[in-house]
């Protein structure tokens, strides 16, 4: 069923401690952690921790939760002093922009520069 945890997801396992990561935020809809690929020097995870595929298909179920991993987003990059330098929240959504890891999940990178567009 929509937003339960799914048995054979990564992020979800990561939110119940079966799989370990390195948290740095957490609310009762929220969980965020380091990316184990970093691609900046800040580069964090926001995720809900309800199971949805993608960012867009939380949206629509569930918009306020949305609206959580945004807002978790912004506190993660005060938290690792991003917030001022400049910072950029990606929700890589289908297979055609990369996406990887199919439960919803917000990219925090910062800490260099950052090009536009990205590749
Ligand atoms: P993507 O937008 O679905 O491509 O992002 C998935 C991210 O999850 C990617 O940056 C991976 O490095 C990251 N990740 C992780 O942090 N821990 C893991 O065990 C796995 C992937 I697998």
């Amino acid at each position: 069923m929509a937003g339960e945890p799914q048995a054979d997801c990564l992020f979800c396992k990561i939110v119940t401690g079966e799989v370990p990561a390195t948290v740095v935020h957490e609310t009762d809809t929220t969980y965020a952690f380091r990316d184990i690929n970093p691609q900046a020097p800040t580069h964090v995870l926001v995720i809900p921790k309800a199971h949805y595929p993608d960012a867009a298909s939380l949206a629509a179920a569930e918009p306020k939760i949305a609206a959580d991993v945004l807002h978790a987003a912004g506190q993660v990059a005060a938290q690792e002093g991003i917030d001022g330098t400049g910072f950029r929240i990606v929700f890589n959504t289908g297979t055609g922009a990369g996406q990887t890891v199919f439960h919803a999940h917000a990219h925090v990178l910062g800490g260099r520069g950052l090009q536009w567009p990205p590749g």
